[in-house]
């Protein structure tokens, strides 16, 4: 058996001598224009830019074998790398070969345990009341702004105790969240468009945006300073929160608390990864359920028809929501794919990708492959998870948390907060689309669906 290399690999037609595939680059939908290209190439591609060779795995049975950690294991590249430009040692950027890293996830794995949920529960549900309360002044809803406020609300009050003024009785307190949101979401655009131009346009465009984005660090960074300094000179909060835990927990391993400056790049961290990928994920869902409003009907009927507020047990066993938002992580995962690297020589698909290199795994398009998910793989079932249960061999690739020790650590807590908040308003309220509307999703180094409304009407207490 004779591996072909990489340099022989299929690529998008078009190709330009000296720029390479620049034809084919979709700076602002790269990883939507990648799945497509994924249709046409086959399970495991090329994009050539410049001297730069983007290797992108976007079929199933391929791309499940780079979850094997033995063979393959995590990489900062892509806009990634650009964010350790401004947080170096968060949980997120941190190289796996960093102390910090290791500490950091030891220190705050209790704070993702089944009973911190169960501790976090009441402060969600806060969110979810104001939001109801929202939506009666309010019908005409703008669900991009809404879950904006709802998923930072959630990780402001349940990881930091700390309420960001962006909902309910707080938002007279609203204090520069706004700011902190604007400035917040030009620092992410910017890395992840820098990282999908040419390098040669990549240096200018970055000068010129410099003195912006670094202003826009400082707001940022001087929002999270505040938000640790209130709580070392609060003595009434009891320390059993996040912020809590990454003050004042020794790590297990090396007897040490974490440097304040981590603590700083921990908090950013929560606060950019807990809002952005969690508001995605709960706006497909609300999209969903409003343009078939008897899928929500349905699960009205099924799981919440007292119409009572849902306590933390309640929330678990709602199974049918569960497999809702499964769905929708399965067409529209937040993270539309990660980047792994071969541990020694791999043969992946025929092709001998050699130790050192990374390829990017390219979930949005592994997960709708029709050679496993079925011919109807690009469309939407909101029951396809109802029973199903995925395991390592099975051949579905899904993961939309990523894989291995890199995984997503907030995984349990966004389930518990989309959950908790599609159960309660749904329950309360009946979602349609004030027009018809496409789902279209921009990137941002995450995949998002672009601002849409919807209309919430009150279902009858009757029932
Ligand atoms: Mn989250 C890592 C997806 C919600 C905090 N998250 C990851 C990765 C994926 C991911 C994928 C791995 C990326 C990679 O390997 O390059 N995360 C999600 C999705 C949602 C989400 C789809 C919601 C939906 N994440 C959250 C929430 C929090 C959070 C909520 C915090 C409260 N995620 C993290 C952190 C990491 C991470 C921190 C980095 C973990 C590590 O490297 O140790």
């Amino acid at each position: 058996m004779h591996a072909k290399t990489l340099s022989e690999l299929p690529h998008p037609s078009g190709r330009v001598p000296l720029l390479g595939d620049i034809r084919s680059v979709d700076r602002h939908r790269p990883t939507q224009h990648e799945a497509h290209l994924a249709r046409e190439l086959g399970p495991i591609f090329q994009r050539l830019l410049l001297r730069d060779r983007l290797v992108v795995v976007g079929g199933a049975k391929l791309a499940k074998e780079t979850l094997d950690e033995q063979s393959w294991g995590r990489v900062l590249v892509g806009p990634l790398a650009k964010l350790r430009e401004i947080v170096t040692s968060g949980l997120f950027t941190a190289r796996s070969s960093d102390p910090l890293w290791g500490q950091a996830r030891r220190i705050l794995t209790p704070g993702f345990s089944q009973a911190a949920m169960r501790a976090y529960h009441h402060a969600m549900q806060t969110v979810a009341d104001d939001l109801a309360v929202k939506w009666k002044e309010d019908p005409d809803v703008d669900v991009h702004s809404d879950m904006t406020a709802a998923t930072l609300e959630i990780i402001g009050r349940a990881g930091f105790s700390t309420p960001m003024g962006l909902l309910g009785d707080h938002a007279a307190a609203s204090q520069g969240t706004d700011a902190f949101v604007a400035a917040l979401s030009r620092v992410l655009a910017w890395a992840s468009e820098s990282t999908n131009d040419l390098p040669v346009i990549g240096p200018i465009r970055e000068v010129f945006a410099a003195p912006g984005i670094r202003r826009d660090v400082n707001y940022v960074r001087g929002f999270v300073d505040d938000i640790i300094e209130r709580r070392q000179k609060d003595s009434s909060v009891e320390n059993d929160d996040l912020l809590g835990l990454m003050l004042t927990t020794r790590d297990t391993e090396t007897g040490e608390l974490l440097p304040v400056e981590n603590v700083r790049d921990q908090v950013l961290t929560f606060l950019a990864a807990g809002h952005e990928t969690t508001a995605a994920l709960l706006e497909v869902a609300l999209y969903h359920l409003a343009a078939d409003p008897s899928v929500g009907d349905l699960i009205v009927a099924e799981e919440l028809s007292d119409g009572a507020a849902l306590d933390y047990d309640e929330v678990v066993r709602l199974r049918r929501i569960k497999a809702l938002i499964n769905e929708c992580l399965r067409l529209c995962p937040p993270a539309p794919g990660f980047f792994r690297i071969a541990r020694s020589d791999q043969e992946l698909g025929g092709y001998l990708v050699p130790a050192g290199r990374a390829v990017f795994v390219l979930s949005l398009a592994a997960q709708r492959d029709p050679a496993v998910w079925g011919a109807d793989a690009d469309e939407f079932r909101a029951d396809r998870f109802l029973g199903k249960r995925l395991t390592a061999s099975s051949p579905e690739f899904f993961a939309p948390w990523g894989t291995g020790p890199r995984s997503c650590i907030g995984r349990q807590f966004a389930i518990h907060e989309t959950t908790l908040l599609t159960g309660a308003l749904l329950s309360k309220y009946r979602l349609t689309l004030d027009k018809p509307v496409e789902l279209r999703l921009r990137e941002r180094a995450t995949l998002r669906p672009e601002p849409f409304r919807i209309v919430a009407t009150p279902r009858g207490r009757t029932r």
